[in-house]
């Protein structure tokens, strides 16, 4: 029998999440899934000898050094910052980057060595904490629905200083539970863009994408996600593509 094909769920989370983010004035980008050390984590403020660029998290290729498999979405702004800068446009810039990403450890239902995450970017002129937060409440009322809550706690990433974990509230679970990070991006790391750190500031937030869906649909486990198996997006999407 001939069936027509159905979105994958990971597709219409990030075409929802686009358009919510759409609706506060974000444009999208995107970037290689090859990197290079300066955008995946020197231009971060990833110093030399962290634990992230260790063999155990990080795929190096073979015969190239100092090429990577990106173990996050970040550099896609690295990019973004230094391809408007060269090209005279300063900020605001307003960006949310949804894309691949990999790290070399083992699976397990939690856990696969390649994910999605959806990194975000707001840079402009007198850009605060409190801007990150009404934007997280935003984004999770309208993706989880109105009876959500948010709430920060303090972290630490080498690209964002403060750093703050978030937390989201569900109500019919009665439980907070953790959405991933986000924060002020350091100065430093505007500078390595080409970015004015003393005119401009900027939040950064980077969680990790299946485990919203996980969380959205109930889905018990990560590998369903790359399973290949077509049944899994028959349950997501009523339309035919
Ligand atoms: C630029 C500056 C700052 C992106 C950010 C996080 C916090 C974060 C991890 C969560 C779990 C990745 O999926 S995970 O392993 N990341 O919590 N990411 S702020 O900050 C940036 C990005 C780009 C130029």
């Amino acid at each position: 029998m001939n069936q027509p094909g159905r979105l994958h769920p990971i597709s219409i989370a990030i075409r929802e999440i686009a358009a919510i983010f759409g609706r506060m004035g974000f444009g999208i980008a995107y970037g290689p899934e090859l990197e290079d050390d300066w955008h995946n984590f020197t231009a971060l403020n990833v110093p030399e000898d962290h634990p992230a660029r260790d063999m155990q998290d990080t795929f190096w290729i073979k015969n190239q050094p100092g090429e990577v498999l990106r173990t996050h979405t970040s550099p896609v702004q690295i990019r973004y910052m230094e391809e408007q800068m060269k090209k005279g446009i300063e900020p605001p810039y307003r960006i949310i980057v949804p894309g691949k990403v990999f790290r070399n450890e083992a699976t397990d239902s939690t856990h696969e060595a390649q994910f999605f995450q959806v990194e975000g970017l707001v840079v402009g002129e007198d850009i605060t904490l409190a801007h990150l937060k009404g934007t997280f409440d935003r984004f999770f009322r309208e993706y989880f629905g109105a009876d959500i809550k948010t709430r920060f706690r303090p972290s630490f990433f080498p690209f964002t200083e403060p750093s703050v974990e978030v937390d989201v509230w569900f109500e019919s679970q009665q439980k907070w539970l953790e959405l991933g990070g986000a924060g002020m991006v350091h100065p430093k790391v505007l500078e390595n863009a080409g970015v004015d750190s003393t005119k401009y500031q900027g939040f950064a937030f980077g969680p990790g994408l299946e485990r919203i869906v996980m969380i959205k649909y109930g889905i018990p486990d990560a590998r369903l996600f790359h399973s290949g198996d077509i049944r899994f997006n028959y349950a997501f999407d009523e339309k035919p593509v």
